[in-house]
Formats: structure tokens, sequence, C-alpha cells
């Protein structure tokens, strides 16, 4: 499993939260967003998933993702 937490612009109202990990919990990827952070931390398994496809997720709902 990986770890990493990343940067997320755009969440303007706190149901910003479940649209994000509902969004990675399709791909298979437990997210966890703080949205007073403005962070989310993924684990995700790297044998079937890059980082970039998360962060593809992520800026299809609208947000911006950095790490
Ligand atoms: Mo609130 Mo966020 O109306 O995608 S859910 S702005």
């Amino acid at each position: 499993m990986q770890e990493v937490k990343m940067k997320v612009d755009g969440m303007t109202c706190r149901s910003c939260v479940k649209s994000i990990e509902g969004s990675l919990e399709q791909i298979g990827v437990e997210g966890k967003v703080d949205f007073d952070e403005g962070t989310v931390h993924v684990q995700y398994d790297e044998s079937k998933l890059q980082l970039n496809d998360i962060q593809e997720v992520i800026r299809s709902r609208g947000y911006e993702v950095t790490n």
C-alpha cells in the first residue's frame, strides 16, 4: 500500500469532502479529506493504480490537486 497526502484547492462547501471521498472509493482508493486543512490523504495499491490516476479523478470533479 502506498500512502500520500496532497493539497486540494476548490472545496467550497463541506459536501465537497463526500464528493471527493466517494469518487475515490469508486476506483478502489481509500481517501480521507480534511476540509479545514485542504488536504486529501490517500491509501492505494500501487500495483493497480498510479498517483496520476487518482489526481485525474479529483480534477474531473472540478478540484485542483497538487502533491
Ligand atoms: Mo458544495 Mo462542493 O454545494 O463539489 S459539494 S461546493
